[in-house]
């Protein structure tokens, strides 16, 4: 029929089978095979019943988003390629079509499915509507046909949360007829063959049962629109899905497809829309690594020394992977403490109904706890997660150089420390790596891959490979102070303190981040993170502070003050007892006041805009800085590591790609203003003035050029 679709017979039941790696997309190739088969299989009297499914990981997870990027990009037809024909001949087929999902049926994939007059699924499926997470909304008649389906309720979670649900939950909602316990392409000709000589076989569209009056289902569209504000703040597309949705509930169903239509030619022509396809390809990017070998050994046995919150997350996190894990610690009460917190992160998810107890009953076998190192020697990969102290590192380091087999990859947590320097403490500074896990390390995505001057190549493979089965996102990074993440963190944070020296508020800095989408404002992310572990690094540090270069004053004196953050109740903010909601805190705010008299630094009104300009611009400054030096290896990384790690808003695509959404040379003319108001921290780059010199962006190292 096609290279990517192809019909046979099986019996008197026509199979079309997609067979388009890696996903199955529903490419142009894709639906142009459809077409032909579909226009075949209909009048062919061999067959009664259609069943369509697909080769490989899944079903179809999707349109081809590249070709969607390409629309974004104002290349290819407005609002992505048009579909209706095919999927009304899909519906108008006159015998039975019956659509088998495996794997993740996603988007278009599901807008397929719904298409078929019925869907089975194999038992690990799922599916969903996940295009607000590309910022768009589904635009091959999704939005008028998922509520027909499921009902208007779960219509607006799936298109609104975009999360896939499972083929269980699936069954229920009556998205799926039937789940598929053996094969699943006998059991969907089996059913196929069960529906056959039924009658004219029921039409989505035409089924308005679950629609109901428009007027029932005001609540549920208000509360997709709380759901959307709360969730998805500052995003467009969950209210144009909800207004496609409003369009199925309202319209007959050709007019609601046709609005459909024009809200996602608008989507696609969104900023947001261009971001968060680039954040999407950025991820995926980071995970090709050039010049690493592809034939990585897989982790059999792991060890994680320090069993304090990180250790305890890692371990957590390795035997959700199913890699058994021997916990170390030096003091048996940590370790015991260490246990403790790795059942309480099970326990959370067997109570909100995400584990069995028998599953937590088996993880919870797979942690082998044991003062020292006694058994480490049979380990491929030891992460070390000890006190953040050279000295305490390089002697654990040490002990393992003894121990670890010969093969292993000895991997250090550190967040601050040289990795050089710690594998200086071995015989084989090759095998040694930096694992940067984000607390809690069983829940944060990112991961940053540190690779020291020495470290082999075949390790970064292993770690990558690894962090990849953690179902985590890995960005390799450069051994550099703070690696990338916290680099950048550094002047940021730096930058908040000054602005509030200045005159405005931690409150008032910290609401200006948030309305520019930030997840959490930088000084409520100081308070959670201990302000006595800034102060430690600050120490650590001191150091390297050039003579005259201005540096915040308020932070030692908190330090001072017993107030660490949330953990002392106490910190920027303040806090009610087991309540983590940042409470302003005047004490704080006189504080400020009285210090910044103190060193002769005028307070004036500062404005939300200059909040945002020298929180993001100092960012990007140093992010420049990072790719100048090699310290990252493509832009796009950069910007993967802050929508993973930090809370950077999705939509405007990470630091970089929001400098170049703004321009790099409007961003570098207010840093050489900012480098006349405040001085020599506010130094340009040097990579950025060659951008602007040049009238290139950040773009171009996106694509590697
Ligand atoms: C949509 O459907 C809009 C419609 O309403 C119609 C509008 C007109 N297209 O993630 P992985 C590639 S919007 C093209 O590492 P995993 C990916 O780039 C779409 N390529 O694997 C990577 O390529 P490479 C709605 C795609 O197993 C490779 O596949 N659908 C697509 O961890 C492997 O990906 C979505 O948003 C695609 N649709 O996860 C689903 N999907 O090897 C997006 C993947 O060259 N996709 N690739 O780097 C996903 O969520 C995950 O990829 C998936 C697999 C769960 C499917």
């Amino acid at each position: 029929m096609s290279d990517v679709v192809r019909a046979d017979l099986e019996g008197d039941v026509a199979v079309i089978n997609i067979d388009n790696p890696p996903v199955n997309a529903l490419s142009t190739a894709v639906a142009d095979g459809l077409r032909a088969a579909f226009a075949a299989v209909s009048g062919d009297g061999r067959s009664r019943a259609v069943v369509l499914a697909c080769a490989g990981r899944t079903f179809v997870a999707g349109a081809d988003i590249r070709e969607l990027e390409a629309v974004a990009e104002g290349r290819g037809p407005a609002g992505g390629p048009d579909v209706h024909d095919l999927l009304t001949a899909v519906e108008d087929c006159p015998k039975p079509v019956v659509m088998a999902m495996h794997g993740t049926t996603l988007g278009g994939g599901l807008e397929l499915a719904m298409a078929g007059h019925y869907r089975v699924a194999a038992p690990d499926a799922s599916m969903g509507q996940p295009e607000v997470n590309l910022g768009i909304i589904p635009g091959a008649e999704g939005s008028q046909r998922l509520p027909r389906l499921v009902g208007v309720e779960a219509a607006i979670e799936m298109l609104v949360g975009g999360r896939p649900v499972r083929a269980a939950q699936a069954l229920e909602t009556g998205l799926v007829d039937r789940i598929v316990e053996g094969p699943l392409l006998d059991g969907a000709v089996q059913f196929a063959r069960e529906m056959a000589g039924r009658g004219a076989p029921p039409r989505t569209r035409d089924r308005n049962d679950k629609l109901a009056s428009p007027d029932a289902h005001a609540g549920a569209f208000r509360a997709g629109r709380e759901m959307a504000a709360a969730t998805r703040k500052n995003e467009t597309a969950p209210f144009f899905a909800l207004e496609a949705l409003e369009a199925a509930v309202t319209l007959p169903f050709d007019a609601g497809c046709r609005r459909e239509k024009d809200l996602v030619v608008r989507c696609l022509a969104s900023d947001q829309a261009r971001a968060m396809i680039h954040g999407f390809f950025a991820e995926r990017a980071a995970a090709k690594i050039p010049g690493i070998p592809e034939d990585a050994p897989d982790v059999g046995q792991a060890a994680v020394i320090g069993a304090g919150t990180m250790g305890a997350g890692i371990a957590t996190a390795l035997v959700n992977a199913g890699i058994p894990v021997r916990l170390r610690d030096a003091s048996p009460e940590a370790l015991e403490r260490g246990v403790v917190t790795i059942r309480k992160n099970f326990q959370r998810r067997v109570d909100r109904g995400r584990m069995t107890a028998a599953a937590m009953t088996e993880r919870l076998a797979m942690v082998e706890a044991a003062t020292g190192l006694v058994g480490v020697g049979d380990a491929d990969l030891v992460i070390e997660a000890v006190f953040e102290d050279m000295g305490l590192k390089k002697n654990v380091f040490a002990e393992l150089d003894g121990i670890a087999p010969a093969e292993a990859v000895l991997a250090t947590n550190t967040s601050t420390l040289d990795i050089d320097a710690i594998a200086s403490a071995t015989r084989r500074p090759e095998s040694v790596i930096g694992l940067h896990f984000f607390s809690p390390a069983h829940v944060m995505r990112l991961v940053e891959i540190v690779r020291g001057e020495s470290t082999d190549a075949r390790v970064v493979a292993t770690a990558s490979r690894l962090v990849k089965r953690l179902r985590k996102v890995g960005v390799v990074v450069g051994n550099c102070r703070g690696f990338v993440g916290n680099r950048m963190m550094l002047p940021y944070m730096r930058e908040a303190q000054f602005l509030v020296e200045e005159g405005a508020t931690p409150a008032g800095v910290d609401a200006a981040l948030r309305e520019f989408g930030m997840a959490m404002g930088i000084f409520a992310v100081d308070d959670m993170g201990g302000i006595d572990l800034a102060w430690r690094v600050r120490q650590q540090y001191r150091h390297l502070d050039a003579p005259g270069v201005r540096a915040p004053l308020v932070l030692d004196k908190l330090y001072a003050m017993n107030r660490w953050g949330q953990k002392t109740g106490r910190g920027w903010y303040r806090y009610e007892d087991g309540d983590r909601t940042p409470i302003r805190d005047p004490e704080v705010e006189a504080l400020v006041a009285a210090t910044a008299a103190e060193a002769g630094i005028a307070r004036r009104d500062v404005t939300d805009t200059e909040i945002v300009e020298r929180c993001m611009y100092i960012m990007i400054n140093e992010a420049a800085r990072i790719l100048e030096e090699g310290h990252a290896a493509r832009a796009g990384d950069i910007d993967t590591i802050y929508l993973s790690g930090y809370g950077f808003p999705r939509y405007r695509g990470g630091p970089l790609w929001y400098a170049d959404s703004v321009g790099v040379d409007r961003v570098l003319a207010r840093i050489r203003e900012f480098h006349a108001a405040h001085g020599a921290l506010w130094t340009p780059a040097p990579l950025l003035e060659r951008f602007a010199a040049e009238g290139k962006n950040f773009a171009d190292f996106h694509r590697g050029r």
